[in-house]
């Protein structure tokens, strides 16, 4: 109701101006105006505005960014965090003052040479040397940004890591992520997709004993402060984005192949939540491609621990060898009892 009378509003308001706008044009063809007659105080007028237009630009893009300057970016919780914060920074700066002084030039200048009486326009049609400036300067700098740039990338994601890290795969799937750890031997079994089958979401090759000691985890899964993760990122159905703001990583899950992603948590959850003065705060792991219906609450929590914390709760998770035994225990005692059940009925009907 409330929506429909604002419209109505806003449909008469537009009326209002249309009908206005007729009577100034009627009102100056009373005082002998020609409309195509482009006058001294059109001139002005405009110019004014342009001025006018060159603060609003410049209000829009400031204003918000110092009122909202707190929301743009959490503190990096990842060694390599601050090299991409750095990137984001100077890249904005760069942009920053190539915006202001290209917008203030451009508006300046049409305020200032306005047409005016008696003057006439300068006819300048090329200049070598002005030519060679802006197209030097520019690729110099855009030069420099790609250098520093793909510096960063190769040092995030190329540069083989000092220790031994801890491997985990993250499988992704409409519209929930399911975490492996690579166990004891820190090798993850191999797989197929032709072995997803029911309780085998990943699945898994349960003849290769290196996927004994793997651990399946959903919902949330934990990492070590201070190790050196490495994540081998698979699909089963279609593209989805792993993406993990707080740790500044984020890359595509694509079916039929094995992505990478290697960092080093530095904050624990609990330091986080200290930092973000939120007792809920919880570290995300978010599908960023949109995937379907449900790809707005494909997520799970992720827990930085104290090694000590890791180590405990890691012990506490089953692995797929001793699943897998429970499941065939399961599967077992319930065809004895349907059996049973049979024989009985057998018996009853006997
Ligand atoms: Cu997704």
């Amino acid at each position: 109701m409330m929506n429909c009378l604002i419209l109505l509003v806003i449909f008469l308001a537009i009326i209002v101006l249309v009908r206005l706008m007729k009577i100034v044009d009627l009102a100056g063809e009373l005082r002998g105006h020609v409309e195509e007659e482009v006058t001294h105080a059109d001139n002005q007028f405009n110019a004014f505005f342009f001025i006018l237009f060159m603060l609003f630009l410049f209000g829009i893009t400031v204003i918000p960014t110092y009122m909202y300057r707190n929301y743009m970016m959490t503190p990096p919780a990842s060694e390599h965090g601050q090299s991409i914060d750095n990137l984001m920074y100077f890249t904005f700066a760069v942009i920053g003052i190539a915006f202001f002084i290209t917008q203030t030039l451009l508006f300046v200048f049409a305020y200032k040479y306005h047409a005016k009486k008696d003057t006439k326009a300068f006819y300048y049609p090329h200049n070598n040397k002005l030519e060679l400036i802006w197209t030097i300067v520019p690729s110099i700098v855009l030069t420099a940004m790609i250098i520093y740039g793909l510096s960063v990338w190769k040092n995030v994601m190329m540069d083989a890591p000092a220790e031994k890290p801890i491997v985990i795969e993250l499988f992704s799937k409409q519209f929930k992520w399911i975490a492996r750890y690579a166990g004891t031997d820190n090798e993850l079994g191999s797989f197929s997709y032709k072995k997803i089958i029911g309780v085998n979401e990943l699945g898994i090759d349960s003849s290769d004993t290196r996927s004994n000691d793997d651990i399946i985890v959903s919902g949330e899964f934990h990492l070590p402060v201070n190790r050196q993760v490495e994540f081998h990122l698979r699909s089963q159905d279609v593209l989805h984005g792993a993406f993990m703001p707080y740790f500044r990583l984020q890359m595509n899950t694509v079916p039929g192949m094995t992505t990478m992603l290697k960092f080093k948590p530095i904050i624990t959850t609990n330091d986080m939540r200290g930092i973000m003065k939120d007792d809920k705060f919880d570290y995300l792991l978010l599908c960023n491609k949109i995937c379907g219906s449900s790809h707005y609450n494909m997520q799970m929590n992720i827990v930085v621990d104290t090694e000590a914390d890791f180590n405990n709760w890691i012990k506490e998770q089953k692995t797929f060898k001793s699943e897998e035994a429970t499941k065939a225990e399961i599967t077992k005692t319930d065809s004895v009892k349907v059996t049973a059940v049979l024989e009985a009925v057998k018996i009853e009907k006997k």
